[in-house]
């Protein structure tokens, strides 16, 4: 059989994913016999790094999404881009290594902004506004608003969110199903994380759980950055392999260059580095010691350095004193907002920051849940370690520029995605289009 070499990147799990998988397969490459895997990413929206039964969740079942941990390497260490969404451009560097690429996601808005949401497929809106209702699974999940298909609803043990975790591990179940299917499951990397943690602020009930790390969706505590972390190719990576190497997502990029032969971009730093080694078993001492800069905004508050973290500035949580707290390390900033429906993360603005010199220094491997501060009287090298870091991230700065956060101005009628023409015109943004089996460019 013609082997499809393929990168996917999913915002959610999405079944759209799978009539990409078969066609591409029926018409393959023509790459030969070359030892490079088909490519798979799940990247779902606002898992928690205690979402997943295979990382410790007891009120949810998630057999399909375990299966990852059991063929495969569970990565302990897991740490996201930023403590909120981001986007890649993995696939256009593939494609210059003869890979069909394609990507299922979503462009989300909330309750009120409802026409933002949109199915694309490829680069082609084809259903906007969404109509939750025609979504037969897990294309919104585990995000809120926690819609749940019939199948799923008040399912789980978990709740609502529980509904959807369980809903989108059926649909991660249906990919890799169809991988076997096609023969296809030996020759093709997954690779399966989340975007950030939970969003706190929108209360128990709807956000997730981050496993009894420290903060939330916002913030670069770990619990806003520590995503579960899973990856199997069988065969190659070991499995059942629990790994507590400190890895980044920004290492898929220049992982799947290393594994490809692809060339990263040259025109800019790439932040991340090739895990290649660590996804093979082998402890990688440059993955072991390396440096990671957790940004807050533009600023960078929080540093992994090796087996520590540093804190330069910590969100000052605002304090709910009722019975049942809406959420706990956590800004609903405001006793208005303590009114159930949450909605505010922890914000980067300076005075809701509260500033740290010298930096509080946690062991990341002692002390994953961030409660004891080190000092000159834990660790002889203390001093040494914060004049390093400080230097370090000096020497970072100095290759930076601040650039305008484009999301603060939508909308922006040119910048929001349309169906026919321009925003300006909203009805021109409606569209149900869709036809299985079509190739959308
Ligand atoms: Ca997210």
């Amino acid at each position: 059989m013609a082997r499809w070499r393929g990168w996917l990147a999913m915002v959610l799990v999405v079944l759209a994913v799978l009539s990409v998988l078969g066609r591409a397969t029926e018409e393959g490459t023509g790459l030969g016999s070359s030892e490079r895997p088909n490519v798979l990413v799940l990247l779902v929206d606002d898992l928690g790094y205690g979402d997943l039964a295979c990382f410790g969740r007891e009120n949810v079942s998630t057999p399909n999404v375990d299966s990852l941990a059991r063929d495969g390497t569970k990565f302990v260490q897991w740490i996201s881009a930023a403590s909120v969404c981001k986007e890649h451009t993995i696939g256009e560097m593939l494609r210059t290594v003869d890979y069909a690429t394609g990507m299922s996601g979503k462009w989300q808005g909330t309750a009120e902004e409802v026409q933002y949401c949109m199915i694309m497929a490829n680069n082609t809106i084809v259903e906007q506004p969404t109509n939750y209702d025609n979504l037969t699974q897990s294309y919104v999940h585990v995000h809120s608003p926690l819609f749940s298909s019939p199948a799923f609803f008040n399912v789980s043990r978990g709740g609502r969110f529980g509904d959807n975790v369980e809903e989108m591990d059926h649909s991660v179940g249906r990919i890799l199903n169809t991988l076997d299917e096609l023969g296809i499951a030996n020759d093709t990397l997954v690779i399966l994380t989340s975007d950030n943690g939970p969003f706190a602020e929108e209360g128990w009930d709807k956000a997730g759980r981050t496993g009894g790390l420290k903060g939330s969706k916002g913030q670069t505590y770990e619990g806003g950055i520590r995503m579960p972390g899973l990856a199997r190719w069988p065969g190659r990576i070991p499995a059942g392999r629990v790994s507590n190497a400190p890895i980044s997502t920004l290492d898929i990029m220049p992982t799947l260059a290393e594994l490809t032969g692809a060339s990263l971009p040259a025109d800019r730093l790439i932040d991340g580095m090739s895990i290649l080694n660590e996804l093979y078993g082998q402890e990688d001492p440059a993955v072991r010691n390396r440096t990671m800069w957790h940004y807050c905004g533009h600023n960078v508050t929080a540093a992994r350095f090796g087996r520590y973290k540093l804190h330069f500035a910590t969100p000052v949580w605002t304090s709910d004193a009722r019975p049942s707290p809406l959420c706990t390390e956590c800004c609903p900033y405001g006793p208005t907002n303590f009114n159930g429906t949450g909605g505010s993360l922890c914000d980067c603005a300076e005075e809701n920051l509260l500033f740290h010199d010298p930096p509080l220094v946690f062991d990341m491997i002692l002390d994953m849940e961030e409660n004891y501060p080190l000092s000159a009287a834990n660790i002889t090298n203390f001093d040494q370690l914060v004049a390093s870091a400080k230097s370090a991230l000096a020497a970072h700065y100095a290759t930076v520029q601040p650039f305008p956060n484009q999301m603060l101005s939508l909308p922006v009628p040119a910048l929001v995605p349309c169906c026919e023409g321009s925003w300006v015109n909203h009805d021109a943004c409606m569209c149900q289009r869709y036809q299985e089996g079509h190739v959308y460019p």
